[in-house]
């Protein structure tokens, strides 16, 4: 069963979202009980590892170019201090590392290298590896998969028809089109939506039917709330009350039982009470530290005091698939003999008195 056949149809899943809260959450309850662990909530840290700048025109985002926001426009970091990060995340208890960049799509460039070598060094540290790059084909996927990622984040964010009201910058089709591509590559896909964008119930059903009718859903279904950032186009969005995102979270958990519901933006603005209605409810997975990409996140320790007053205990990593295998990567490979090459002849030119010519870069 890859999906819950009681709830295929947009009609059903629609009842379903609107019935009774209670008998809603326990029926979330029931099914995640029958798949899961209902004590392990994964932790899993977000490194925004590109930041703002970005040409896409999503009108939630903080970090599209074109919104005057708050946010710091950074360059790709350091595969070194990517692993320094990834350390101290791993020692604070979480199992999962989630690179995003601001990025439109992956181009295959020295920056692309660089994440395959941030890939192969997180793997290697036995954490789940999780990469939010923007599209991609399918040989940069296979390319992401033989390094050892584990799985693609890619959201449809919310129903087709609503797409177009808050993107204008790419189409429904090509956010499926790299969902496809990470699926044909072996990766396991992380795809889900944000609600409180002005949508209507009707489109949160909308985004769990495109799901619905994919040959393989998705393996993870991040739910988010709007973060409502000043400078986008959507700051001035009336928050949703923490009901809906319970709703939301128990009638994805029914209707994809196999997945893990992430609860993921939004939890600043949730009570603990509300927080602990969705774990009840099937979410099964937190974003921890005191930032998600670019917005504030609960602190640390109040989510272990979460954990503790809740008896959740923190998933390990690959409890939900095998780790991947780390393969060495072409291009880098040649590229590091190239530059080895490069040396070795520059050592042999200076033995024979050659004197490398000094460049002097001046700012214009
Ligand atoms: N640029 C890549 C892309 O869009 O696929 C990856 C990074 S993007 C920031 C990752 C996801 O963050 C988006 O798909 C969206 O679902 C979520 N997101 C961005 N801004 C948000 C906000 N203000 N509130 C809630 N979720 C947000
Ligand atoms: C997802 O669905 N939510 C995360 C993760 N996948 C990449 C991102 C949330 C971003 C919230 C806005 C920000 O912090 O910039
Ligand atoms: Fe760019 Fe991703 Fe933000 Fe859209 S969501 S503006 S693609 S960073």
């Amino acid at each position: 069963m890859k999906v819950n056949p009681a709830y295929s149809t947009k009609a059903s899943l629609l009842e379903l979202y609107n019935k009774p809260l209670l008998e809603l959450v326990f029926e979330a309850a029931t099914v995640h009980r029958q798949f899961h662990n209902p004590r392990e909530v994964q932790m899993s840290t977000l490194l925004s590892i590109k930041t703002g700048g970005c040409p896409e025109d999503c009108g939630y985002c903080p970090q599209a170019a074109r919104y005057h926001t708050d946010v710091d426009t950074h360059k790709l970091m350091s595969v070194e201090s990517v692993i320094e990060q990834a350390k101290a995340a791993k020692e604070n208890g979480s199992s999962r590392l989630c690179m995003g960049a601001a990025w439109r799509e992956v181009r295959d460039n020295r920056d692309f290298d660089s994440v395959v070598e941030m890939v192969q060094a997180v793997n290697d540290m036995d954490m789940e590896v999780c990469c939010t790059l923007g599209m991609l084909n399918e040989d940069q996927a296979k390319r992401l998969k033989n390094a050892g990622l584990f799985a693609y984040n890619h959201n449809l964010d919310t129903s087709k028809d609503f797409y177009k009201d808050v993107i204008s910058t790419r189409e429904y089709e090509d956010r499926l089109n790299t969902i496809e591509n990470a699926r044909k590559a072996g990766l396991t896909v992380c795809s889900g939506g944000i609600i409180g964008m002005g949508e209507a119930i009707e489109d949160r059903i909308g985004l769990l039917m495109s799901y619905m009718e994919m040959e393989t859903p998705p393996d993870s279904i991040p739910i988010n709330a709007l973060v409502a950032v000043e400078g986008t186009p959507m700051a001035d969005q009336k928050p949703i009350e923490q009901w809906e995102l319970i709703r939301m979270v128990a009638t994805t958990r029914i209707a994809f039982p196999k997945s893990v519901v992430r609860l993921s933006a939004g939890r600043t603005k949730m009570s603990m009470e509300g927080q602990a209605l969705c774990f009840l409810a099937g979410a099964s997975s937190i974003f921890a530290g005191e930032k998600l990409l670019t917005t504030p996140n609960p602190e640390f320790n109040e989510d272990m005091e979460m954990f503790k007053i809740l008896g959740l205990v923190p998933k390990e990593s690959f409890a939900d698939g095998e780790k991947p295998v780390t393969h060495e990567d072409p291009i880098l490979k040649k590229r590091k003999e190239d530059e080895q090459l490069r040396k070795e002849r520059l050592e042999a030119a200076k033995k024979e008195g050659f004197e490398p010519r000094k460049v002097t870069v001046t700012n214009a």
